[in-house]
């Protein structure tokens, strides 16, 4: 029998799950109403009031908040506690343009690193186990949260962040890790790193726990073979504390939600319309135990599935899909949606490696689409033809899944910089004029 960490809550029946939800639904907008005059008005320009919210069916009657909403009330203007009672700030990278500052009390930490320790108990991690995490600590959500997941476990913690990738490798085998916590992109790169220092068969890697980032199936298994481990994903964010929000279990398919602290929708992301379970929408999320940093109806702009089928791990907790892209991520290019993670499927499955940038332009009036791509290493000493060949395959690939042509540049091997946190994936030169 599998461990658990938080075994009664994660297996609890579904009915007996949503009277919990629903009993700190009523808490957490009584909390939000009373305390956060941001909230009061919205709630009050939608004539909704805390008694009008009797359980998770009166969900709807509550209003949306969004990233606009977020940058209005930057800095304190979110906050359900007094500074005094509050610990702790995270904050996004902002590469968006949009920083988000979460505020944590002591309580939400440890609820936080609850969330992540599920995660690390999903991937069958112990005390037993020794947890390099290689996530940016900082400011950046992932470092933080997945050592205090690591410790609650009672695993050793490797609290390594991110970058320099040599030493990585070095503690990863003196220290024999057994489970790597990083973006999908960085093990790519401590991968193809360990292949090229020959020390593979050094490694005592078991698990890997990778998000942040979106992330393909096909680059899953390129990880699962060179690492000889299991790669599991893990989301979050950090307006609703950061990892943990869900993980995948042994089954690897989907990441179940921490239903005991957030309640997900799925919505028509131009309608707002609440689509049923198993419809493709925007994600929305109600923290129902946060104390600082509540968020209700929080729109994320992660497209996902929502799936309610029970799970053979035993675990109840609904399952999210990989996140598609992001509402926001994806690309109009001639008309066309065009979502990167689109791109990666196609080249990963022509045998190409996860080292990739999509750079899309305006010429005369028109878009342009340019992949460049590293070449494998057998490939270099192939002839021009040869190269010209693939590229072409490549071309015709992308156009059947895309609809659109796109050029691909073969590049030489280890010529795109590598990250060491989230991959920047796409220069829309667009934007910059
Ligand atoms: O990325 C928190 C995190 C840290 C998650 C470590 C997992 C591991 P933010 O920087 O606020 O927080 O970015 C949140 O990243 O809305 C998604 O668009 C994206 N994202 C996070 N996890 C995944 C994932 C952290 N597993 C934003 N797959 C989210 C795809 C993900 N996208």
């Amino acid at each position: 029998m599998e461990r658990y960490y938080q075994k009664d809550i994660e297996t609890m029946p579904r009915e007996q799950l949503k009277k919990l939800q629903s009993e700190r639904l009523v808490k957490q907008i009584r909390h939000v109403y009373d305390n956060i005059p941001y909230y009061r008005e919205k709630m009050d320009e939608k004539n909704v009031k805390p008694s009008d919210i009797h359980g998770i069916e009166d969900l709807h009657k509550l209003p949306f908040l969004s990233k606009a909403d977020l940058r209005d009330a930057y800095p304190y203007g979110l906050m359900g506690k007094p500074l005094k009672d509050c610990v702790r700030i995270q904050s996004t990278s902002g590469t968006t343009g949009r920083r988000v500052v979460a505020f944590y009390t002591q309580h939400d930490i440890d609820l936080w690193e609850d969330c992540c320790a599920r995660a690390i108990v999903a991937v069958g991690g112990t005390d037993e186990d020794v947890c390099q995490v290689c996530y940016g600590y900082g400011l950046f959500t992932g470092g933080p949260g997945l050592n205090g997941g690591s410790h609650k476990v009672g695993c050793l913690t490797l609290p390594m962040s991110s970058g320099n990738t040599e030493r990585q490798l070095q503690f990863m085998t003196d220290l024999k890790s057994t489970i790597l916590c990083c973006t999908p992109s960085y093990a790519s790169y401590l991968a193809e790193s360990a292949i090229e220092a020959g020390i593979q068969d050094q490694l005592h890697l078991k698990a890997g726990i990778f998000g942040a980032e979106a992330w393909t199936e096909e680059m899953r298994q390129d990880i699962q073979n060179k690492l000889g481990i299991k790669a599991y994903d893990i989301y979050g964010l950090t307006e609703l504390s950061g990892p943990g929000v869900s993980f995948e279990c042994s089954e690897q398919r989907g990441m179940h939600i921490n239903e005991d602290h957030f309640i997900a929708e799925i919505i028509d992301p131009v309608t707002e319309e609440v689509l049923p379970y198993g419809s493709k929408g925007e994600l929305v999320f109600t923290s129902i135990t946060k104390e600082a940093f509540p968020m209700i109806r929080y729109r994320t702009r992660d497209i996902c599935v929502l799936n309610e089928e029970p799970c053979s791990c035993g675990r109840t907790h609904i399952r999210m899909s990989k996140p598609m892209g992001r509402s926001d991520d994806m690309l109009i290019i001639r008309g066309v949606n065009v979502f990167p993670s689109q791109i990666e499927t196609v080249l990963l499955n022509q045998g190409m490696p996860a080292n990739y940038q999509i750079i899309v332009d305006r010429v005369h009036n028109s878009d342009t689409l340019d992949v460049e791509v590293e070449m494998p290493t057998e490939l270099m000493s192939d002839t021009v033809t040869d190269i010209n060949k693939k590229e072409k395959e490549l071309i015709a690939a992308l156009r059947a899944m895309l609809g659109i042509t796109a050029r691909v540049h073969l590049v030489a091997p280890k010529s795109i910089a590598r990250s060491e946190g989230k991959a920047v994936r796409v220069i829309d030169k667009r934007k910059l004029y």
